[in-house]
C-alpha cells in the first residue's frame, strides 16, 4: 500500500491512535487525527503536519478521507461512518507493511500471560516483537524499522474486529467466556469477533484450540488444527507438550506459578517455541524461571500470617473464579467496579471464600447475588483492604480480584492494582 499523499483519518488518540499517526507521518501520509475528548496537541507527541479534529465525531470528519484507521477501544458502530469507506484497524494496517511471522494469541482470560511467555521463549532463538493488546502498539515496531523474524501479537475482540486480510501464522485461542457485554449486542456477537482470528485461513497455518473450552471445542476448522486438555496435559506431576514429534516435559513442582489456569498458558507457550523450532532446554528454562506478571495473582505480601494477592487484571467474573480455584486455604474476596457481564453467583459454589467484601459501581448487584454468604458493602477501596483485614486471621488470604472493569473509579486496572498494593503495604 502506497500511503504517500493519501488521506488518512485516525480516530482515537490513545496509545494505538499516537503510535498509528507516527507511522503514517513517517510513510508521508496526509494524516488527521480525531477523538472525541478536547486534545492538548504539545503533550501529544506527534508531527506538527498532523491536523486535529477533537470534541466530536460529527459525520463531516468521516467524509473525505481515503482510509479511516479505528483505535480498539471504539465502537465502530458508534460513529457516522458514510456507507462504502474504507475503515480498519491497527493490526490490518500493520499487517499490510509487516514482514514478520506473525503468532497471534487470544482468548478472555490468559492472553497476556501466554503472549509474554511466547515472546520471552521465541527470544532465545530469534528477534522478536511482541504487542498488541499486551501495551505495546503494533506500530512501534514498524516505526522502530527493525527486522525481526517473528511477531507474537496478543489480539483483542475488538482488534480483531476491524481486520480484512490478517492471519497469522500461528493462532492460538486460549477461551472464549462472555466479557466486553458492554460493548457487544450479545455474546455471539463477542464470540464472532473472536473468531475472525480464522476469517482468512488458508489451512496451512498452525491453529491451537483448547478442548475444554465449550464454545471452541464445537468448531470444526480444517488445516493443521490442534488441540489442548487440561484433563490431559498433565501426568505424573509433569506437564507435557507435544507438537508432532517433538515433546517437552516440565516438571510441575519446578514451575513458580501460582494456580491451575496458568497451566493452559504455559501449555500454549511452549507449543508454539516447539513449533517454531526453540529448543527443549531453553523452553523449560524460561518457563522454570518466570513468577508472573503484575496485578495477574501477583504476590504482595505476608503479615502475620496473611498473605495478600493482587489480581487487578482479573476485570471477568470467570478470570476472578479461575483465581479463588488457585487458593486450597480460607480466602477473603474482595470484588468490584463496573459489571462486564456473567453471574456473580458463580462465586457461591467455592467453599473456601471466608467473607465477600464489595464496592464500586457493581456492589447492590454483588451484594444481591451473594445474599446468600453475607457480603460486606463498602464505599472504597481503602475501606475494602480494612474490612477485608478485619476479618482476617492467621493463615487467611486476602485476594482482590475484582471480576470488573476498572473504570468507575481508577483510569485502568493497572492503577487500581497499584492502590491496592499501596494500601496494603
Ligand atoms: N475515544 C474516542 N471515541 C470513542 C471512544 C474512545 O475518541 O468513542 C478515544 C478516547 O478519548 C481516547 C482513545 O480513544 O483518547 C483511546 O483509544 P483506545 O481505547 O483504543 O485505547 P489505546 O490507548 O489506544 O489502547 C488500546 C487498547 N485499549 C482498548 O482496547 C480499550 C489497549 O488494551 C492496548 O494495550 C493498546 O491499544 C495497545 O495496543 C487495553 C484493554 O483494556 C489494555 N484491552 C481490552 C482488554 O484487554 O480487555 C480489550
Amino acid at each position: 500500500m502506497n500511503l504517500n499523499g493519501k488521506d488518512i483519518l485516525v480516530v482515537g488518540a490513545g496509545k494505538t491512535g499516537i503510535s498509528a499517526v507516527n507511522f503514517l507521518v513517517k510513510k508521508g501520509a496526509s494524516v488527521t487525527l480525531n477523538d472525541k475528548k478536547i486534545l492538548d496537541r504539545n503533550s501529544l507527541g506527534i508531527d506538527k503536519s498532523v491536523k486535529i479534529i477533537d470534541g466530536h465525531h460529527n459525520r463531516e470528519v468521516f467524509t473525505s478521507p481515503e482510509l479511516i484507521i479505528l483505535s480498539p477501544g471504539i465502537d465502530r458502530s458508534s460513529l457516522p461512518i458514510p456507507e462504502g469507506k474504507d475503515v480498519i484497524g491497527d493490526i490490518e494496517l500493520f499487517y499490510t507493511f509487516n514482514s514478520s511471522k506473525i503468532v497471534a494469541i487470544t482468548g478472555t482470560n490468559g492472553k497476556t500471560t501466554t503472549t509474554h511467555l511466547t515472546g520471552e521463549i521465541l527470544k532465545k532463538k530469534f528477534k522478536v516483537f511482541v504487542g498488541g493488546n499486551i501495551g505495546t502498539p503494533v506500530f512501534d515496531t514498524l516505526i522502530d524499522g527493525v527486522n525481526v523474524d517473528w511477531s507474537v501479537l496478543e489480539l483483542s475482540s475488538f482488534q480483531l474486529e476491524n481486520i480484512k486480510d490478517f492471519y497469522p501464522d500461528i493462532s492460538v485461542v486460549l477461551n472464549i467466556t462472555p466479557d466486553h457485554l458492554d460493548r457487544y449486542k450479545s455474546f455471539e456477537d463477542y464470540v464472532n469477533a473472536k473468531l475472525n482470528i480464522f476469517k482468512n485461513q488458508s489451512g496451512k497455518e498452525i491453529i491451537l484450540l483448547n478442548k475444554r473450552d465449550e464454545i471452541l471445542n464445537k468448531l470444526k476448522l480444517s488445516g493443521n488444527v490442534y488441540w489442548f486438555d487440561s484433563e490431559k496435559f498433565i501426568k505424573d506431576g509433569k506437564l507435557i507438550v507435544e507438537y508432532d514429534n517433538k515433546k517437552v516435559s516440565l516438571e510441575i513442582s519446578k514451575i513458580r506459578l501460582l494456580g491451575k489456569h496458568f497451566y493452559e498458558d504455559i501449555y500454549a507457550a511452549a507449543f508454539v517455541a516447539l513449533v517454531c523450532g526453540v529448543e527443549k532446554s531453553d523452553i523449560e528454562n524460561i518457563i522454570y524461571s518466570f513468577s508472573g506478571l503484575e496485578h495477574r495473582l501477583e504476590f504482595v505480601t505476608e503479615k502475620n500470617g496473611v498473605r495478600f494477592y493482587n489480581d487487578s487484571k482479573s476485570t471477568t467474573i470467570s478470570s476472578s473464579c479461575r483465581a479463588v480455584e488457585s487458593f486450597a486455604g480460607d480466602l477473603i474476596l474482595i470484588l468490584g467496579g463496573i459489571h462486564k457481564g456473567e453471574e456473580f453467583e458463580s462465586f457461591l459454589k467455592y467453599k473456601n471464600i471466608k467473607k465477600v467484601i464489595c464496592f464500586g459501581r457493581a456492589k447492590d448487584q454483588i451484594m444481591r447475588a451473594l445474599k446468600s454468604i453475607n457480603p460486606i458493602e463498602v464505599s472504597s477501596l481503602d475501606r475494602a483492604v480494612e474490612s477485608a483485614l478485619s476479618y482476617a486471621v492467621s493463615g487467611d488470604t486476602i485476594l482482590f480480584s475484582p471480576g470488573c472493569s476498572s473504570f468507575d473509579m481508577f483510569q485502568n486496572y493497572k492503577e487500581r492494582g497499584r492502590m491496592f498494593k499501596e494500601l496494603v503495604k
